[in-house]
């Protein structure tokens, strides 16, 4: 990707399809000049003042659309230069041919993210920013809808942008004493920036705490529904969907593959996987089922232990563990109560056990309510892509380095050198220096005509 934008480029901002409106984008130097080649309203687009709207047809002498053309003026633009938004009428033709024109014109293409490139490149953005315009448009729930708003609005941006000064005053004053170490009394770190150090890295560990949800937010929390055969695994699934989707029979061993389908819960999106029950089999297929409920319980965030309260197997649930929670349905409470026998072996290591009926519908709010609770989500985490973790966990390690250094009383140019670490995984963070690769990787990301 060249980062040189002396040329103007263009592309459809919308999708393509039939719509009411379609926006045809033109950025760059010339994009006035490339505009007014392909327009004809009541005056040139080139004298027109910045933020104003002109009526006009699009192709000449063969007209193409009848359009509402936007006029911006650098730098009070998305990407900082002079830009024309064509609204065409949508459908598949309009823009097209809009498109071509501007293209005959002089204008080149633009590639997939190229005017969020540039709002970065001319620094009325920075890269989380940049990232967020990426989540907002890829937003499939309101918690990622809500987390890429607030980092659009700069909120992260504004907060890691402190950590990053007090790690260069940090830089600054290490190496101050290292250059003048006989005026300053000795190279040793003293105890206070060590300590400062430890501060900077825990606000930002706090961060990457809610890395974790993030991935979990972008794909969807996997929920497996797992238990003993004929537990009534799949009428709870159906029940949790709202939709008949798994087979529901009266006898063990009805479900072999693995079904899935995604929820949205309290603005998160959970996948649940309705899986085979699980037991010793005789049967090939059904074993092939039950070895795809272990691999759906491995890789879950949450696992709905389901038992079946009237008719209990004691079928032992799994560990919860660290990163993964399981919640306890006593199924069939519409049936004879659960054995207290059960309960109790239900309970061991569950975050929550509710009594529900899959057929009636009983406690099944009261369950969707413990799934979310389990799953741990706090609406105040910052949600970062992975690119940002990798790069905050890059700067909590070489502070972590720099403060051991610091405590073994190692030289002053080691820590300096740590230092610089953390403050070199906070700059590319926040874009402050990036690499073209990085931002290759982070644009092409981005639809074209954004
Ligand atoms: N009374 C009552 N019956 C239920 C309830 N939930 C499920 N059943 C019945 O239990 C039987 C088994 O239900 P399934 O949902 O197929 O159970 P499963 O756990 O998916 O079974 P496998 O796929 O074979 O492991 C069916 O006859 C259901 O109608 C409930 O809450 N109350
Ligand atoms: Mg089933």
């Amino acid at each position: 990707m060249s980062l040189a934008f002396d040329d103007t480029i263009a592309a459809i901002a919308t999708p393509v399809g039939e719509a009411g409106l379609a926006v045809v984008r033109v950025s760059g130097p010339r994009a006035l000049a490339i505009a007014d080649a392909v327009f004809r309203g009541r005056g040139a687009l080139a004298s027109a003042a910045g933020h104003t709207l002109h009526h006009g047809w699009l192709g000449a002498p063969a007209r193409v659309d009848e359009t509402v053309a936007a006029v911006f003026r650098a730098p009070a633009s998305y990407t900082r230069e002079d830009v024309v938004e064509f609204s065409c009428h949508g459908g598949r033709l309009p823009a097209r041919r809009a498109l071509e024109l501007l293209l005959a014109a002089g204008a080149r293409l633009a590639r997939p993210g190229e005017f969020t490139l540039r709002a970065f490149l001319s620094g009325r953005l920075d890269l989380l920013q940049a990232e967020a315009v990426a989540e907002l448009i890829h937003a499939r729930s309101d918690a990622m809808h809500r987390a890429a708003l607030s980092r659009l609005a700069g909120e992260l941006s504004r907060e890691l942008a402190a950590r990053l000064d007090e790690v260069t005053d940090m830089v600054a004053e290490v190496e101050a004493r290292v250059d003048f170490a006989e005026d300053v009394g000795g190279i040793e770190v003293p105890a206070a920036v060590i300590a400062r150090m430890g501060e900077v890295r825990a606000s930002l560990a706090a961060h990457l705490a809610g890395a974790a949800w993030g991935r979990a937010m972008r794909e969807g929390v996997q929920v497996a529904i797992a238990g003993a055969p004929n537990a009534g695994k799949s009428s709870l699934f159906n029940r949790l969907v709202g939709e008949d989707r798994a087979i529901v029979a009266s006898g063990p061993g009805t479900t072999r593959d693995r079904v899935s389908a995604t929820v949205e819960w309290e603005g998160v999106l959970f996948t649940l996987s309705d899986t085979a029950g699980l037991r010793d089999s005789d049967d090939e297929i059904e074993n092939l089922g039950i070895a795809r409920a272990r691999a759906a319980l491995a890789a879950s965030r949450v696992v709905l232990w389901v038992v079946d309260g009237a008719a209990p197997v004691f079928a032992e649930a799994p560990a919860a563990a660290e990163d993964r929670r399981v919640v306890v349905a006593l199924n069939k409470c519409d049936l004879a109560p659960a054995a207290a026998e059960t309960v109790a072996r239900a309970v061991a290591g569950a975050a929550a056990v509710v009594r529900v009926s899959a057929l009636g519908g009983e406690g099944v709010d009261a369950l969707v309510a413990a799934i979310v609770r389990a799953a741990g989500f706090e609406p105040g985490d910052v949600i970062a892509s992975e690119r940002q973790a990798h790069d905050l966990a890059c700067a909590c390690e070489a502070l972590a380095r720099a403060e051991a250094c610091g405590r073994d009383g190692a030289p002053g140019e080691i820590v300096a050198l740590e230092l610089r670490a953390a403050m070199a995984a906070l700059e590319e963070l926040l874009g402050v220096r990036v690499g073209e690769d990085v931002l290759d990787r982070i644009f092409s990301r981005f639809c074209v005509g954004k």
